[in-house]
């Protein structure tokens, strides 16, 4: 029906007039907006239908990816794509004298996540549905997404993220479906039949109404499911029957049960131990794992079959309780005994670590946990006294390894160590990130359980990182190797031919000059500045992070800065440096690194000394949406996390795919790109993991030497409280006092000199045109291995043991 294009016209008035009795003429945007993805949503809906009947028909085993974070970006536009519509669409609009894009942003994108963690799980579910797999999202569907960043007067300000404001065309919402989570309460003991029963007294229920999200999967007609969860009351509360003090109960009642789906918590490797943090985590795995234990038993499933047909996988710790919750669920409710429900467990559930910052692992007071959580605290309690006797077994009770990989360890809960314990397979995102995994932070483990230890390097998705969001190289790539790589993305390693070809250089360097232009005039428009498409697009995009190094970049360009004050006739290629990422609105430095940067923008891009070879641009807001039209028009990727801290990273695969160049330290997934493109294609610099870990577990690092042995970065360092550079003394005093007297515990200074010589190899390439595109060619054409269809493909056979059910 919407294949041919006066039907779809007829179909998008028709849809506009039905809904709100209007005519095309006279709605709104936003109306055209709903009206058009109302449509789409039908024909995605009918696949639904028949995506699950096939997988029940198959009798499949399904795979659960329980995460605390999506980020799935917008839905029409990737929609429309795998439907194979957006030509039509497009032609149909444009005869309606309406533009696609005009509609396709007027959606909110879902922000359900902050950072890498929850892209990665939206990627996932991408490639699951590309592949044809059962595979499904469970996370909370927060009423208000991670917060808005606005910069006012150069400082980071946080505005509510209403994500919802004109609804969700795409969701359904369950309430048939509906679930209750139960809080607080006490834990009574019954004998019945002679058996032990558990009674859960005096608890707090919230219901738990699920919203479904269909996830296509590109020109399959596969559609899974991305479930996501509200937090409501458990009845209407009629507040006209109540007495005042039952109202005032009520109230809190029904605030504290609405509180748990109504926001993110916007911090991201730094943990906080916040009781509703505790609820939004339970909530999710008890919740998630209800409705999916409801509906196995009611397709005549067994409970001893459930490792057989149910993969659940934790992201990180944060759904970690599922291993508890389980247990609660086939002991409490379906009469197992502990050995026969521990064994089911530890047979279907799986976990991915994303993080060895020790101040991002989770740990829970043992007071606080139980007292919000009475059986699930049993529960635990008595997972951890029979691993420490299994422990005790085998290596003496006076092993200090018995209280070092202990689930309780005085007055807290380890949830990693709960997290290695419940499940099967333990996974790093990247080869350097399990290696640190296995050797140092978790060796204890690897030691006592290496079978379940494995790497699965993260990826994206290349459908909307390249096919999606870069049309004019999508169109290069496919006219020079086919259409193959769409779904098979490791034939773009056949541009590997064109590396020399200068033709193809000639449209490569027109494609990117052509986003290069999209991305200025973004610029121009948002913040009046001009830039020049023939300066080099240098870019660092990620949340704003100590570890992230933000500062490093920062550092470079004023010493860039200072050396062309020194010289105004310096040769260096101009600049356009640009910045985006949001900071916890807690984490204080990672604030006044924002700050900085807005404050030198401010004073370089205005200083007429510097004659333009220098911009400055922080990006404010950055999302999925501003990064789709970031990644296509970057040259120079910054990936220069302190070597070990980044546990993969997944915006320099983005960069990559599009052509751009990484400068980059050897960490995460840096190093899978550095050995993919080969040393003359990627500007590596900086200390090693190996260097960075000697210094922590060795010392012997000196900042203070450092500084006063380097004229440039002292020059720098001192700009910073002299009063040289940004007027006020003391706004970035906080930062000098952190690298030199707390010694600079991510290396800034120590990498400062190897970052600036790397940036001189930078400039010296770009002068060369030639050279410059053929290492660009390499890194899009060796980008194959970094899609998270490789990925998810690993997970499948590895991991999960699922299969593709086809049409
Ligand atoms: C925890 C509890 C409750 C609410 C939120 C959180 C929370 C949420 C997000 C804690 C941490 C995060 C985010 C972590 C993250 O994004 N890590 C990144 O994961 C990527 C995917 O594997 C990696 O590429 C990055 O290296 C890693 O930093």
């Amino acid at each position: 029906m919407l294949r041919d294009k006066e039907k779809f016209k007829y179909l998008f008035i028709d849809r506009i007039e039905t809904m709100y009795g209007i005519s095309m003429e006279e709605s709104t945007d936003i109306e055209k907006y709903i009206a058009l993805s109302s449509l789409v949503k039908d024909h995605i809906y009918r696949n639904w239908v028949n995506t699950q009947k096939r997988y029940n028909d198959a009798d499949a085993k399904e795979m659960y990816y329980f995460s605390i974070e999506f980020l799935p970006g917008k839905q029409l536009g990737k929609n429309l794509i795998n439907l194979g519509l957006k030509s039509i669409c497009n032609k149909a609009l444009n005869d309606l004298d309406i533009k696609l894009e005009d509609l396709e942003i007027i959606e909110n994108d879902p922000a359900l996540g902050s950072g890498g963690l929850g892209r990665l799980g939206s990627a996932f579910l991408d490639s699951l549905a590309a592949g044809e797999y059962p595979g499904n999202g469970c996370s909370i569907r927060y009423k208000y997404g991670l917060f808005k960043q606005k910069i006012i007067d150069g400082e980071q300000v946080e505005v509510l993220d209403n994500w919802l404001e004109h609804g969700n065309v795409w969701e359904v919402r369950k309430p048939n479906k509906a679930v209750e989570v139960k809080f607080y309460g006490d834990i009574d003991f019954e004998e019945i039949d002679g058996e032990m029963k558990i009674d859960h007294i005096n608890y707090e229920t919230v219901l738990a109404v699920p919203y479904d999200m269909p996830v296509t999967g590109y020109k399959n007609e596969t559609v899974n499911t991305l479930r996501l969860f509200n937090a409501e009351p458990i009845e209407d509360i009629d507040y006209t029957l109540l007495s005042g003090k039952e109202t005032k109960l009520a109230l809190d009642y029904e605030k504290s049960v609405k509180g748990i789906s109504d926001s993110l918590y916007p911090d991201d490797s730094n943990y906080e131990g916040k009781i509703l943090r505790l609820k939004q985590q339970y909530f999710l795995v008890s919740a998630g794992l209800q409705t999916i234990f409801k509906r196995f038993i009611n397709k005549g499933g067994k409970v001893s079959d459930i490792p057989n047909k149910l993969a659940i996988h934790i992201n990180d710790t944060h759904p970690s309780l599922a291993i508890p919750e389980l247990m609660r669920l086939l002991m409490d409710e379906n009469g197992l005994g502990w050995d026969e429900a521990w064994s089911i467990v530890i047979k279907t559930i799986s976990y991915t670590n994303h993080t060895i910052l020790p101040e991002a692992l989770e740990k829970w007071n043992i007071g606080m946990f139980g007292e919000v959580l009475p059986r699930i605290y049993m529960i635990v309690e008595e997972i951890d006294k029979r691993f420490k006797m299994v422990l005790i077994e085998e290596y003496g009770s006076d092993s200090s390894k018995v209280k070092d990989m202990a689930i309780l360890d005085e007055d807290q809960i380890h949830m990693a160590h709960l997290a290695i314990i419940g499940s099967y397979s333990v996974n790093g995102v990247a080869a350097i990130h399990t290696e640190i995994l296995k050797t140092k932070v978790m060796s204890n483990f690897y030691e006592f359980f290496p079978e379940k230890f494995n790497n699965k390097t993260n990826g994206i998705t290349h459908r909307r990182w390249l096919l999606k969001s870069n049309p004019s190289l999508t169109k290069l790539v496919t006219e020079s190797i086919g259409d193959k790589w769409i779904k098979n993305p490791e034939e773009l390693s056949n541009l590997m031919k064109f590396k020399d070809d200068s033709s193809f250089k000639e449209k490569l360097m027109k494609s990117k000059k052509e986003n290069k232009i999209l991305l200025g005039n973004v610029i121009k428009d948002k913040y009046g500045i001009l830039v020049d498409e023939e300066s080099i697009f240098d870019v660092h995009v990620k949340r704003m992070h100590e570890y992230k190094r933000q500062l490093l970049n920062a550092f470079n360009i004023m010493d860039m800065y200072f050396r062309i004050k020194d010289n105004p006739d310096l040769d260096v290629v101009p600049r356009t440096f640009m910045f985006g990422g949001k900071a916890a609105p807690g984490y204080f430095m990672a604030k006044r690194v924002i700050n900085l940067i807005n404050t030198m923008a401010e004073v370089i891009n205005n200083d007429k000394d510097i004659k333009d070879k220098i911009k400055i641009i922080f990006l404010d807001g950055y999302d999925v949406t501003l990064a789709e039209r970031i990644f296509p028009a970057t040259d120079v990727s910054e990936q220069i996390s302190t070597a070990s801290k980044e546990a993969s990273g997944t915006g320099n695969m983005k960069f990559m795919l599009n052509g751009a160049l990484t400068i980059g330290t050897l960490d995460g997934a840096n190093i899978e790109i550095q050995e993919a493109v080969g040393d003359d294609n990627f500007f590596k610099f900086g200390l090693t993991v190996e260097e960075v870990l000697k210094y922590y577990d060795s010392g012997g690092y000196d900042a203070w030497e450092v500084y006063n042995n380097n004229y440039n970065l002292k020059r720098v360092i001192d700009s910073l409280i002299d009063g040289s550079m940004f007027g006020a003394k003391d706004k970035f005093k906080v930062i000098y006092d952190t690298l030199l007297h707390h010694n600079d515990q991510y290396f800034v200074l120590e990498d400062f000199e190897e970052y600036k010589r790397a940036q001189g190899e930078v400039d010296k390439k770009f002068r060369d045109k030639s050279a410059w595109y053929k290492s660009s060619i390499i890194n899009i054409a060796n980008a194959g291995k970094f899609s998270s269809d490789r990925t998810i493909k690993e997970y499948v056979d590895d991991i999960w043991n699922i299969r593709e059910v086809s049409k």
